[in-house]
């Protein structure tokens, strides 16, 4: 006769302050590597280094809904040309997902000027100049919410 076991139940240890950074970044993989055939060797790359794609898309910007996504730098005097550039071809956006997303994905990534950025960094690799820089990365948990919700739906994460 078989004896039915049941798992008896088992709790997470309540989170702490320090590993409460979010888990869900967003990136775009930008036009000029998009173009250049960097989408495929790009995206290794993110799941390479842990994170785990939520949502994808291929995607044109029109000159208005990149000049809406990148309205905090308004004020910069790169903003014209930025738009510009985002909008001059397809790109692919994507939501990722990892623990200390953000963070994580900015070492990734590099910093915004490919000269300054650390071997093995995907805009080291990657990138062209310091405005055609492979990769957008989220910089707070805050905007990778905003930022992910402006390319997609609850319906389109998995
Ligand atoms: P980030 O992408 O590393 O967060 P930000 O300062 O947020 O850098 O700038 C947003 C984007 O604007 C950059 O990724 C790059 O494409 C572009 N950009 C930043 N600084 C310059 C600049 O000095 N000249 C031209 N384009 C720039
Ligand atoms: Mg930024």
């Amino acid at each position: 006769m078989r004896i039915l076991r049941f798992q008896t139940h088992t709790f997470a240890a309540p989170k702490t302050q320090a590993s409460m950074a979010g888990t869900i970044t967003f990136t775009m993989i930008k036009p000029e590597a998009v173009a250049a055939g960097n989408s495929g060797a790009i995206l290794n790359k993110m799941e390479g280094a842990g994170f785990r794609i939520v949502a994808l898309k291929k995607i044109q910007l029109s000159a208005q809904r990149a000049g809406k996504f990148y309205e905090v730098h308004a004020e910069r005097p790169f903003y014209g040309e930025l738009v510009e550039y985002m909008s001059s071809g397809p790109i692919f956006a994507a939501v990722l997902e990892k623990e200390n997303a953000m963070s994580d994905f900015r070492a990734l990534i590099g910093a915004t000027d490919p000269t300054e950025a650390a071997d093995g960094t995907i805009r080291k690799e990657f990138a062209e100049s310091k405005a055609k820089n492979a990769v957008h990365g989220s910089d707070s948990d805050e905007n990778a919410a905003l930022e992910a919700s402006f390319f997609f739906s609850d319906l389109e994460r998995f």
